[in-house]
């Protein structure tokens, strides 16, 4: 074999070599991220540093969040709210879907419309242990009482009486389990304004 071509069969092998070597640097940074970017276990992830190190497992947004429509205005028969107006009698009383299903980690969208309070219990909390004998008044109006009952209770959100009637709450569920969502204006959860959100692992 000729120096000319030995000279050019060396060059051809260094430039293999740094080809692999270039390609094992890329797979290498792409899937062992920095581990000390990534609290899921510990539930308490305050940004999405995770997806965007390229962590383990990007959640694609499956399941990452649901929307639940925390009562509603009606529309039979027709309802005008024009400048401002939000009738009582024309509002819906209902958690729709009356279940959400979520991941841990993620989050509901509560979607407010009317005069609601949303309260969360912790999982396995049933409706009918919901203490209606406790109750506070709301802070700009006497009535209709609102359920203090703190037992269980994961999230207390605003009082009504000091917020539009048309507003959002986004809360974060940690763990796995079956949480129950009820609305604290006495008289719509006596009426069953209620419903639940599943978290799955
Ligand atoms: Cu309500």
């Amino acid at each position: 074999m000729s120096m000319k071509r030995l000279r050019l069969a060396a060059l051809c092998a260094m430039a293999l070599i740094a080809v692999v070597w270039a390609a094992y640097l890329v797979r290498a940074s792409v899937y062992n991220p920095d581990k000390t970017t990534d609290n899921t276990a510990q539930g308490n992830v305050h940004h999405s540093s995770k997806a965007i190190t390229g962590n383990a497992s990007p959640d694609f947004g499956i399941l990452a969040n649901a929307t639940v429509s925390f009562g509603s205005w009606m529309t039979t028969p027709a309802l005008d709210r024009f400048p401002n107006v939000s009738p009582r009698t024309a509002n819906h009383h209902e958690l729709i879907p009356q279940l959400a299903l979520i991941k841990a980690g993620r989050t509901v969208n509560f979607i407010i419309a009317g005069f609601h309070h949303v309260l969360v219990y912790d999982d396995g909390t049933k409706p009918d242990e919901i203490n209606t004998g406790i109750t506070v008044a709301p802070t700009n109006q006497p009535t209709p009482l609102l359920i203090a009952d703190s037992n269980r209770r994961i999230y207390r959100g605003l009082d009504p009486s000091t917020q539009p009637q048309d507003r959002v709450e986004v809360v974060q569920f940690a763990n796995p389990g079956t949480y129950l969502v009820i609305c604290g204006v006495l008289p719509h959860f006596q009426e069953g304004m209620y419903g639940f959100v599943k978290v799955i692992r």
